[in-house]
């Protein structure tokens, strides 16, 4: 059998209106904490990771998003399906090493090469056409 690229989900990504409502409605009902926060530009987002447990090679998370304008990839979802499951994230050991071997299989990527990502990971997405209508990232957790 072949090793998997993917060694855990790493995070749910999720599309709202309002960040702090929806810190506030995770922590409320679910106890979960929240591990980091940042406005990431380049992503068109201000998000926060919220910690659900610790998982090989890094952790798993709820990652809420607000969108900083309407055209950014989270304010155009916003506005075509409402408020939702955005992406999910998978953990892999090596990012760059990932995209090459699964481009090569022919899956249209949205990132050529790494990104910066929240707390410190460094990512990749590949496009929701090519994955089932997933879109989908890969997460290479700072420090692994
Ligand atoms: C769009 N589509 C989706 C989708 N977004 N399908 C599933 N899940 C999504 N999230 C579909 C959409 O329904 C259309 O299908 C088609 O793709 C084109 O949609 P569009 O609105 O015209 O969007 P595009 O083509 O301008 O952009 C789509 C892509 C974009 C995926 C290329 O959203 C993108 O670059 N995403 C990656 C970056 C990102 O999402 N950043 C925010 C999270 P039909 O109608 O044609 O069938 S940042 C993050 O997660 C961080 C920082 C982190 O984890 O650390
Ligand atoms: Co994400």
């Amino acid at each position: 059998m072949t090793a998997s690229l993917l060694t855990r989900i790493d995070h749910v990504g999720i599309a709202c209106r309002d960040l702090e409502a929806s810190i506030e409605f995770y922590v409320a009902t679910f106890g979960l904490v929240v591990a980091g926060r940042e406005t990431n530009e380049a992503q068109g987002v201000k998000e926060a990771m919220l910690h659900v447990a610790d998982a090989p090679g890094g952790a798993s998370y709820v990652q809420l998003l607000e969108p900083l304008s309407a055209d950014t990839p989270v304010g155009k979802f916003l506005d075509s399906r409402g408020e939702g499951v955005h992406h999910i994230g998978y953990g892999v050991v090596d990012v760059s090493a990932a995209l090459e071997q699964i481009s090569g299989g022919g899956i249209r990527l949205v990132d050529e090469r790494p990104r910066h990502g929240s707390l410190g990971a460094s990512i990749a997405f590949l496009h929701p056409k090519s994955v089932g209508g997933v879109l989908t990232e890969l997460v290479q957790s700072a420090g692994h």
